[in-house]
């Protein structure tokens, strides 16, 4: 055998300020339009991947419970990829340790997929460089792509008529952003959420009325993002992301049958936000494939913001600051 045979990685998820809704090609992940995230500093994901020359398949455990169904079939889909790629044929185990509530639109397969691509890149003895690696990330989960990298991450979708659009689509950090902001994140549910986020977003491109105006819409946002970065302006920065999270969440209610994952709970919170801005407060909302929300705001303000969350959701609130990349860990 060559290669390490086995790796361990860690990871954490990202939230995006502007969001990725929609993929031009289900089976490469290539999206519609660019996407911007902030890594955060909390709920780590940690992968360790052992390649099993005896086994006939391969044996995936996340959080001490074997995997099946379409968790299962999604890590073994991707293992393939890279057993394909390195020209190996063993199976692997897989031991994968979650600190972010699964499934409830806290990104977890962001910092899942990140990890699992960099274990199972040095398991099986695939030397890539991180544009490579966040290639190979999106092809497990689209956010995934941006958890490669740590801080503020833009993700291209890449030209359309690229010759090869899987190169094309990568992730890199947005190296002149002057920013160092907080990121409060109210958990309002944990459990799984009722539509996966890929069945929404396919049924969004296919039935939304609103999804093209969106994609342009994203487009300029995207632009003017990166110029807030660059001059430090949270407050331009907090309302284009709001501003486009409200967009997203617009076209998916607008598909047929609508796709709503705000909840009453996410409303209260929403409202809240706004009236911490009436008091001169600097925060800003945003909102992913579940009912949390995430509170962007000055890292002086972090605690109130989270105080004032707690006391109108109940909830468990988080502050979470910029984060890093994924990162291989000692072997053991
Ligand atoms: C994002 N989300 O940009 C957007 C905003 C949710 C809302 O990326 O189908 O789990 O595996 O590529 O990456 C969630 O979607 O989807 C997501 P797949 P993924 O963060």
């Amino acid at each position: 055998m060559t290669g390490s045979e086995q790796a361990v990685a860690v990871a954490h998820p990202n939230i995006a300020l502007i969001k990725y809704w929609g993929k031009r090609d289900e089976h490469l992940v290539l999206p519609f339009t660019d996407s911007l995230s902030m890594t955060l500093d909390v709920f780590p994901t940690t992968t360790s991947v052992r390649l099993d020359a005896a086994a006939d398949a391969d044996s995936v455990v996340m959080d001490g419970l074997p995997a099946r169904g379409e968790p299962l079939r999604r890590v073994t889909a991707f293992l393939d990829l890279v057993r394909d790629r390195a020209g190996r044929r063993e199976r692997a185990v897989v031991d994968t340790h979650n600190t972010v509530p699964v499934g409830a639109g806290l990104a977890s397969s962001a910092g899942g997929f990140a990890a699992l691509a960099l274990a199972a890149a040095g398991a099986y003895g695939l030397s890539c460089d991180r544009r490579t690696l966040s290639r190979l990330a999106r092809r497990g989960s689209g956010s995934a792509a941006r958890s490669v990298f740590g801080g503020f991450v833009v993700w291209h979708a890449g030209a359309v008529d690229a010759r090869d659009p899987d190169d094309a689509s990568y992730a890199e950090p947005v190296t002149d952003a002057r920013l160092d902001a907080a990121m409060v994140v109210v958990v309002l549910e944990a459990g799984p959420k009722s539509v996966s986020s890929r069945e929404a977003m396919r049924r969004t491109v296919a039935t939304s009325p609103l999804y093209k105006e969106w994609v342009t819409a994203s487009r300029s946002d995207l632009v003017r993002m990166r110029e807030a970065l660059r001059a430090g302006d949270l407050s331009t920065v907090g309302s284009i992301a709001e501003h486009n999270a409200f967009g997203m969440h617009a076209t998916m209610e607008a598909a047929a049958p609508p796709v709503r994952y705000l909840t009453e709970a996410s409303a209260a919170v929403l409202a809240e936000v706004r009236g911490l801005r009436e008091e001169g407060v600097r925060a800003w909302a945003t909102m992913d494939a579940g009912p949390n929300v995430k509170v962007l705001c000055d890292i002086p303000d972090a605690d109130r913001v989270a105080d004032r969350m707690r006391a109108v959701t109940g909830s468990r609130v988080v502050v979470a600051r910029s984060g890093p990349g994924a990162a291989a860990l000692a072997e053991g």
